[in-house]
């Protein structure tokens, strides 16, 4: 008996209908599924075991949600759906706001096996198939999954392996000198392409179905081949060839740029960064190598262009990267719908003809996603933040899936379909990206929180850093100008988005202090000004979370006691943010300027 009906039928507990007949469904595309019902029953067909197992879960779904099976094809629009965690061995979780790693603990792995059997049902249930366990950034202590921690890590692969994941290891790009004892790592030099390869044979002995290799390499003080003067391809391709017999793939990532930047030097542009180093590696890599792209070229803002590196290369996988993990976006103490800004990111043009949404599964062969759960008891810290990764593994398996209908999914899952509560919380959740925005950095100015955890404003904490990451305001404009006349930055785009971009007047408002810099009494469409927008948006978004606060009591007796309290609570550090937003910018823009609220507001001086 597979899988999926030994979890569904025997453990799934009462009241569920007739076990289900599975059929083969030779011509059915990997991993998908058709769901149909008539007199007999429900009847699921596969062409493989995942898709039972997908088909199963579909079929839950519906009895929960109340659908009816409507018959069609449901098949995964990109073969890889990754989750990567950025867990370290100490049990820390680097942007990790749901408790402690569920993996590891103080250097060693150490885990609860029926805690990860629920997560792997968790994960696969929302149709993610690909997990690395370990962070990118590759300490010391985690460079050694891949030499004494492995049989360890072997035993963790088996628990998730019946649910259809396969792991991925995060490795460190020094390992051949860190761990080999070599003199270098220079991916041409003959004893590194030996150490890599026998560390492959020895991985793949202990987890034959290893996905592959994850790699941040030359990004923010990691090794990587830059610094032994080879390219990025260079680099990627030693470790390529090396899993390369056993099936395996290298996921490599672009974020590589200058964290070590004079804020004086106006010249050097953070966002281009990815393009300019790997857009002219296009077919340099290896087939086995997928680039892992962020989604925008700054790092997970609230509201940035879609990156052009995206797409652009005909002659190389690319994965997009994404966060669910709430860095930028309120640390599961905000509520934050991210299936709202991903819709954007998918429905946003790449040319005059196309979305980014029809590039997936064609020049995006693969969805990538940071990690947002831990071990805290409801898995995200905030309950509703779990809708996050549910909606991210929905995404991936259907990018043409609405926020709207993710979202509703999710809350009729998760608390029933009962209106009452479902469509003012659905309502809520719609709204929560557009309310962080309001009360943060709206018209896409970005970098104005506090340093190092990123949580709360500090409208000048990285502006005098090293960091590249800067708003230039002064008392007569705000933003960077990154036009032809600027840092250029936008020639990077496809010449459709050039032209909108370039232009002012035609720039989409939500991204114009991305892409310029103007005074600060530029008309908005509205006809307010510049200014004025930002202030009304600080003193709007506080206004919203105190409906959602309002929205979320009036709730309280459709809640279980136990989602309604810790979310409640949140909600009120919530508010406790946003008013320390609103007052500390809009105080920030009336000392740069000396001008005030049009509707006399109190703005502190
Ligand atoms: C894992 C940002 C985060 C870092 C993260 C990095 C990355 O800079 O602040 O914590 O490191 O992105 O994506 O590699």
């Amino acid at each position: 008996m597979g899988y999926s009906e030994y979890d569904m039928w025997l453990q799934g507990g009462e009241g569920l209908p007739p076990e289900p007949c599975f059929a083969a469904g030779p011509s059915l595309p990997p991993e998908g599924f058709r769901l149909t019902q008539d007199a007999e029953g429900f009847r699921i067909e596969s062409a493989d075991e995942a898709g039972r197992m997908y088909g199963s879960y579909a079929l839950q779904a519906c009895l929960k949600l109340g659908k009816q099976p409507d018959g069609s094809v449901s098949a995964p629009a990109v073969p890889e759906r990754i989750l990567n965690h950025w867990d370290n061995l100490t049990g820390e979780v680097e942007r990790g706001y749901s408790g402690k790693s569920l993996f590891f603990k103080d250097g060693e792995l150490y885990y609860d096996p029926g805690r990860i059997k629920d997560y792997a049902r968790l994960l696969s249930s929302a149709g993610i198939n690909r997990v690395c366990l370990n962070n990118v950034n590759v300490t010391p202590l985690s460079a050694r999954l891949i030499t004494d921690k492995l049989p360890d890590l072997a035993e963790l692969a088996a628990i998730f392996r019946p649910f259809h994941i396969k792991l991925i290891i995060a490795v460190d790009f020094g390992s051949p000198v860190l761990l080999g004892g070599l003199p270098t790592a220079d991916p041409l030099d003959d004893r590194v392409i030996g150490w890599w390869a026998q560390a492959a044979d020895r991985v793949y002995e202990a987890i034959p179905d290893l996905a592959g290799f994850l790699v941040k390499a030359d990004s923010e003080f990691r090794d990587g081949p830059a610094a032994m003067g080879r390219t990025q391809a260079d680099g990627a391709n030693v470790l390529a060839r090396a899993v390369k017999p056993h099936g395996g793939k290298i996921w490599w990532r672009c974020f590589v740029y200058n964290c070590e930047q004079d804020w004086r030097d106006t010249k050097t542009d953070r966002p281009k960064a990815a393009y300019d180093h790997f857009f002219p590696l296009d077919g340099s890599f290896d087939a086995n190598v997928t680039l892992q792209i962020k989604h925008g070229p700054s790092d997970f803002q609230v509201r940035e262009p879609n990156s052009p590196l995206l797409g652009a290369m005909k002659h190389t996988a690319q994965a997009m990267e994404l966060q669910i993990t709430q860095e930028y976006t309120g640390q599961q103490i905000d509520l934050y719908a991210l299936a709202v800004q991903w819709e954007e990111i998918l429905s946003a043009a790449v040319s005059g003809t196309r979305t980014m949404r029809s590039l997936i599964g064609e020049e995006i062969g693969a969805m990538a996603a940071v990690a947002n759960t831990g071990n805290d008891a409801n898995w995200t810290g905030h309950t509703l933040a779990q809708a996050n990764l549910y909606a991210f593994g929905r995404l991936a398996w259907d990018p043409s899936l609405t926020a709207k209908e993710i979202l509703s999914d999710w809350i009729g899952l998760t608390f029933g379909t009962e209106p009452a509560l479902r469509e003012p919380l659905l309502g809520m959740m719609l709204s929560s990206r557009g309310t962080y925005e309001k009360y943060t950095t709206p018209l896409g100015l970005c970098w104005m929180v506090n340093v190092h955890h990123h949580y709360g404003p500090s409208p000048e904490g990285y502006e005098f850093s090293k960091w590249g990451t800067y708003h230039r305001a002064d008392h007569k404009a705000v933003g960077v100008d990154r036009t032809a006349n600027g840092t250029g930055y936008i020639q990077q785009y496809h010449p459709f988005l050039q032209a909108l971009y370039e232009d002012a007047d035609r720039c989409p408002e939500e991204l114009l202090l991305y892409f310029h810099r103007l005074s600060y009494d530029f008309k908005l469409k509205s006809g307010k000004t510049l200014l004025q927008h930002i202030y009304d948006t600080h003193f709007e978004g506080v206004e919203d979370v105190t409906d959602f606060m309002k929205t979320w009591e009036s709730l309280k007796p459709l809640l279980p006691e136990s989602a309604y309290a810790p979310v409640a609570v949140r909600l009120a550090r919530q508010l406790e943010n946003a008013k320390e937003w609103r007052d500390v910018i809009n105080t920030y823009f009336f000392r740069k300027t000396g001008i005030p609220d049009s509707k006399g507001r109190h703005i502190y001086r």
